[in-house]
């Protein structure tokens, strides 16, 4: 069953508070705010399809139906920052762009032997602006891969502004809602790493 948007902030406080804590040695990188746009995204996922994500992934592991305490221990055993649940179909990594690519072969595999399967592709709006990103998806779209890259913006990039960034007011992306790319926009009330006591970068 679907998680709520309460049970998924209650999650977020817990690895807030333990990171604070000092009990977790490792980065963690929070979402918040974005509750509903997520479980609105993953109402069109399915058991059998592919989730790949950045360094921010615990929404998409709950959401995605791995048990919270399975994606608690792999946090405290240091490895919020790249979450990969094979069994589960997810995957990330803490490389800006990095799972694009390998999201893009994913979907080249499912098209190829004709599986019954999608690829769902995460990726802040920084990341979104890369020409990485531009390229997957160049290729997916002209291609008709089975695959939607949803575009998560929060409007930062570490602490740069992405629009400043660019000096864009409106982003690439910006607004697309289509068989390819998702947009929505959230804020956040965590810093980009951390919890907002110990640790910031
Ligand atoms: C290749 C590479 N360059 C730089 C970094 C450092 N870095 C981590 S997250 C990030 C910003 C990404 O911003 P965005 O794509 O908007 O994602 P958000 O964290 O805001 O969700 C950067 C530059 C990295 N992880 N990998």
């Amino acid at each position: 069953m679907m998680m709520t948007p309460a049970q998924l902030i209650a999650f977020e406080d817990r690895v807030a508070a333990t990171f604070n804590a000092g009990r977790i040695r490792a980065p963690v990188h929070l979402y918040s705010g974005n509750e509903e746009q997520m479980i609105e995204v993953f109402q069109d996922v399915a058991p059998q399809d592919w989730v790949f994500c950045s360094w921010r992934s615990h929404y998409q592991c709950l959401l995605k139906g791995v048990p919270e305490d399975e994606v608690f221990a792999e946090i405290m055993a240091g490895r919020s920052i790249s979450l990969c649940f094979p069994e589960h179909r997810v995957y990330s990594s803490a490389i800006v762009g990095g799972v694009l690519p390998i999201a893009v072969g994913t979907a080249m595999a499912i098209q190829r032997s004709g599986e019954n399967a999608r690829v769902h592709c995460f990726m802040g709006e920084m990341t979104a602006e890369t020409g990485i990103a531009h390229e997957s998806m160049k290729y997916a779209r002209n291609h008709q891969l089975p695959i939607r890259f949803i575009v998560e913006d929060n409007g930062k990039s570490v602490c740069t502004d992405t629009r400043e960034a660019w000096n864009q007011s409106t982003l690439s992306f910006e607004g697309r809602r289509d068989d390819h790319v998702h947009y929505y926009r959230y804020e956040t009330r965590y810093p980009h790493a951390g919890a907002g006591q110990r640790v910031q970068f």
